[in-house]
């Protein structure tokens, strides 16, 4: 086989990007190493800015995104009991973000990809990439029992923080930027109308909690938990009694409980490779670098990768320019490390670090209080929430 660009992983990042480049007439093969069902079946963001919502439109499956995502003007921050709402609105000249889930966009994407015919390998075994460091890298992978090569021009890494991309990078060649928080998130979806018309983001003395949605009537909550814990210790009923726990009064009384349908832990972390470009190998999204999800970023950002990417190659290929290519992994990076920096400081503002102690609890204290009662500070959190400008 051969392709222009071979996509590794059919996540949002690789979707997004086939789509993107087949618009500007550029052939693309994705290879993904689960079944089209596995992907859909994570269950991960709910919270689009802008400027995926425009990649959406520009990549031509914005539709039903239009039709059913939820926008949203603002969020609450829930501490010592009080709900303060930020005016996402109000605070930037006009912006907002959308509730759209990303089991939505990933379907959205799909559904095009397939209805247009272009290459997808599922299922695919042993993915591996050679020769990006020359003029022709091939992609590798067995698909039923069988060896197949895809020869290319560009192999573009969409293969989440896990993949193969990445750790096919000469350990030489790459640094690596990481910090692992001390809990997790217990995340539990139901159908169930949310609690409250807005995103709530409580700290308590028992940890933090989210209260997110994904339409007007299926909920997505989440909670802290120790690293030790594993959701088979959790039944719904304990969800839903911890839950509860960490509500003010008003949304406690209001909350609205059932079965379901899906709750899993995941593990906070802040990572970022440099650089994301390897001779004829990019890394997008989660393949190179992870956002605790606090901000609500990780899929944004893997948004404005793939814009910069698309925009690198299409420029490569209309006219015959390198520049776009040799900027991507600079461009690409100054947005990430602001995007960093929010979600590790929304992170360290709103859960409970016991090993901070006493003093670590004040200044979080003072600086939720300096956060509601200051407009500078309170528009600081609102211009990264709804998310930075592309340069
Ligand atoms: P993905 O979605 O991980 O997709 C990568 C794909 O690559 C495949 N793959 C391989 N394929 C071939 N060969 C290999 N060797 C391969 N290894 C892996 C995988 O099977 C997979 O299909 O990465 P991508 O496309 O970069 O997308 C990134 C987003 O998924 C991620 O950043 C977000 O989900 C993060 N995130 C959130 N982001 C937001 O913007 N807003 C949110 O509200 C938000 N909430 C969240 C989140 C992530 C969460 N978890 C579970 C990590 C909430 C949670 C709980
Ligand atoms: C979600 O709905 O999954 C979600 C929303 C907001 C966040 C993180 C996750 O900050």
């Amino acid at each position: 086989m051969r392709t222009q660009v071979a996509i590794i992983g059919a996540g949002p990042s690789g979707l997004l990007l086939g789509q993107l480049l087949h618009k500007a007439g550029i052939d693309n093969i994705i290879v993904e190493r689960q079944s089209a069902e596995y992907v859909l079946g994570r269950i991960r963001a709910g919270i689009l800015e802008q400027v995926t919502i425009d990649l959406m439109d520009e990549a031509g499956v914005g539709q039903r995104m239009h039709a059913e995502g939820l926008p949203h003007t603002g969020i609450e921050l829930l501490f010592e009991g009080q709900r303060h709402r930020i005016d996402l609105q109000a605070l930037t000249g006009g912006k907002k973000v959308m509730v759209y889930g990303q089991t939505e966009l990933t379907r959205d994407l799909m559904d095009a990809r397939q209805a247009l015919g272009l290459p997808t390998v599922y299922s695919a075994a042993d993915v591996a990439v050679h020769d990006f460091d020359g003029e022709r890298p091939r992609v590798t992978f067995q698909r039923e029992g069988r060896s197949e090569t895809i020869e290319c021009d560009f192999i573009a890494g969409c293969d989440g923080f896990h993949g193969v991309c990445r750790a096919s990078v000469p350990s030489g060649a790459i640094t690596e930027y990481e910090k692992v928080y001390p809990f997790g998130w217990l995340g539990l979806l139901s159908d169930t109308p949310p609690v409250s018309e807005e995103l709530i983001y409580a700290n308590t003395p028992r940890g933090f909690a989210l209260c997110s949605q994904r339409s007007l009537s299926r909920s997505r909550y989440y909670l802290q938990v120790p690293l030790t814990d594993k959701v088979q210790d959790w039944s719904d009923e304990a969800f839903w009694n911890e839950l509860r726990l960490r509500l003010d009064e008003t949304a406690r009384e209001r909350l609205i409980t059932g079965p379901s349908l899906e709750k899993s832990i995941a593990p906070l972390r802040s990572f970022v490779a440099e650089p994301l470009r390897f001779g004829r190998l990019f890394l997008a999204g989660d393949a190179g670098h992870i956002v605790p999800p606090t901000g609500a970023k990780g899929l944004n950002l893997a948004a404005s990768d793939v814009h910069y990417l698309s925009t690198a190659l299409i420029e490569y290929y209309q006219e015959r320019s390198q520049a776009g290519i040799d900027h991507y992994s600079q461009r690409s990076l100054a947005r990430i490390w602001k995007a960093e920096r929010f979600s590790w400081w929304f992170t360290n503002l709103m859960h409970r670090f016991p090993a901070e102690g006493g003093f670590g609890q004040r200044v979080q204290e003072a600086e939720l209080d300096y956060l509601i009662h200051s407009q500078a500070a309170s528009t600081a959190l609102a211009e990264n929430y709804v998310g930075l400008p592309m340069a």
